[in-house]
């Protein structure tokens, strides 16, 4: 029984392009994470920056901030026991040539840039919490129950 938590996945603008959302979402579903939110914007700009905040002095911030904004994302919520940790297994490492086959990116990643998904990170205690709350409202959370309920936590 782990805890309970809720962790912050947005499928980047190549995901979305290359027909990707159903195949991620899918693969939340299958391992038994409940999605609470989910929702298709453009990110503006000025919210890319704050999303990808850690990242403002890193020589590849604009090139990061251009790509992020450069078409729609899929951004969702997703709940079950270790979440966060879960989901970042699932995602793999962030150069999708060094993440193994089965995980997203290894699977459907191109290269750095294009890695299909972001996910919130388990080694920055909070960031969850904090992505949840730069894009959605507290209303857009959905609380319902599923019927393995059991199994997610
Ligand atoms: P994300 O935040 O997008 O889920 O990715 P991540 O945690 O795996 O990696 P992070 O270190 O947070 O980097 C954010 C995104 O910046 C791009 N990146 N480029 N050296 C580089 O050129 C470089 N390093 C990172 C990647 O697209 C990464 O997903
Ligand atoms: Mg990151």
């Amino acid at each position: 029984m782990s805890e309970r938590e809720r962790t912050f996945v947005m499928v980047k603008p190549d995901g979305v392009k290359r027909g990707l959302i159903g195949e991620i979402v899918s693969r939340f579903e299958e391992r038994g994470l409940k999605l609470v939110a989910g929702k298709f914007i453009e990110i503006p700009r000025d919210l890319a920056e704050e999303h990808y905040g850690e990242h403002e002095d890193k020589p590849f911030f604009e090139g990061l901030v251009d790509f992020i904004t450069s078409g729609p994302v899929f951004a969702m919520v997703w709940e079950g026991g270790d979440a966060t940790r879960q989901v970042r297994h699932m995602v793999g490492e962030t150069d999708p040539a060094e993440s193994p086959a089965g995980t997203i990116r290894g699977d459907l990643g191109l290269d750095l840039g294009r890695n299909v998904i972001h996910a919130s990170d388990h080694e920055d205690p909070g960031s969850n919490e904090r992505e949840i709350e730069l894009f959605f409202d507290e209303a857009e959370l959905i609380d319902y129950e599923r019927p393995d309920e059991a199994l997610l936590y």
